[in-house]
């Protein structure tokens, strides 16, 4: 215990090895995991920004010109991008170092590829304590950046305030794609690559899907034209971002969101010690094969075995839960 107290004291005093090492052992799960976590929990607030989009959409190399100007508005930067495809290779990871290498000698500016190895709750559940590692370390805005639309992004997608979908020209059937669904997951729309002719088309098109889409609320996201090339929509990005950031202040959707978060926070560990209690006391691996033959054998069903599991399971609930 001695040796994650002062992992906890070292990442709260920032520093960098020992964000490093959290986040290591964050993703890796397991015990220290636990113990690292308890630790810093209850440290640091951070504003959690998400940029997700098809892959080379642009989305580090718009990072990189954005953190510029987001320096304005906050103290200290993490980036955390996460590439499910490849969690143990190098490639993205050298990709995202060289696109942004013009923060690396920046103190203020943490960059961090992800990967989500053991973590029982994947890479969602790999980000979530890798956000809670930079934030208690100080990062009041950490950018998580995820590549691609499917269910794993929406996913990181819900853990973050504030969400940037960038999309390019030429996606095609992707636009269909956004007219159910994708639509919903970005607070802001961004269509880079503006220094190509067929950008304007596509922007022309998102308004014209989010005009329709975001008719009866309150807020509609902005679609911004950029170029990282032509170093364009940079700063209308980043007033996007802050001023979405200002809605939700403004109408306590970012304390429903910490909320939610919290409230996932006691589900997820609640059912990670009810699963390992069941395995634990029910020999699972060892019978289950012996209960699959059962109800093949047409001599039981699931429920009548459950059942019987669960009559002989004692739990002792006390009053007070
Ligand atoms: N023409 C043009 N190319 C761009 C622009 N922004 C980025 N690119 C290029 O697009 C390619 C992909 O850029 P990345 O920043 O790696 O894109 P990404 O979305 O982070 O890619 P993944 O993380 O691999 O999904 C690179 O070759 C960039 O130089 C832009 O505004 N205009
Ligand atoms: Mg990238």
């Amino acid at each position: 215990m001695e040796k994650t107290d002062n992992l906890a004291k070292n990442i709260k005093n920032g520093d960098i090895r020992a964000i490093a090492r959290g986040i290591s052992i964050v993703e890796n799960g397991g015990y220290e995991r636990e113990a690292i976590l308890q630790e810093l929990y209850t440290e640091g607030q951070s504003y959690i920004v998400g940029i997700t989009g098809p892959p080379g959409a642009g989305k580090s190399s718009l990072i990189d010109l954005l953190i510029n100007e987001l320096k304005n508005h906050f103290k200290k930067i993490a980036i955390l991008a996460i590439d499910p495809s490849s969690p143990f290779t190098g490639g993205a990871i050298l990709g995202d170092r060289i696109r942004m290498q013009k923060h690396t000698g920046d103190p203020d500016i943490y960059i961090r590829s992800m990967a989500s190895r053991g973590h029982l709750g994947g890479i969602s559940g790999a980000t979530k304590d890798a956000i809670k590692v930079v934030s208690a370390a100080g990062y009041d805005l950490v950018i998580v950046e995820t590549v691609g639309v499917g269910q794993s992004e929406i996913d990181v997608v819900k853990l973050a305030d504030t969400t940037v979908l960038v999309l390019v020209p030429g996606l095609g059937d992707e636009i269909q794609a956004m007219k159910s669904g994708i639509m919903e997951i970005g607070d802001l729309f961004v269509v880079n690559k503006s220094d190509r002719p067929e950008s304007e088309k596509l922007a022309t098109t998102v308004r014209w899907i989010v005009d329709e889409h975001y008719k009866e609320e309150a807020y509609k996201p902005p679609v911004i034209l950029t170029s990282v090339y032509k170093n364009e929509g940079i700063e209308e990005t980043v007033r996007g971002i802050m001023a979405h950031k200002d809605y939700i202040y403004e109408n306590d959707i970012y304390k429903q969101k910490r909320k939610m978060r919290i409230e996932d926070d006691i589900r997820g560990l609640l059912e990670e010690k009810l699963n390992s209690f069941i395995e634990h006391h029910i020999k699972y691996p060892e019978r289950i094969e012996q209960w699959v033959e059962k109800v093949y054998k047409g001599n039981s069903t699931p429920f009548d075995i459950v059942k019987e599991i669960h009559e002989n399971l004692i739990i002792d609930v006390k009053e007070e839960i």
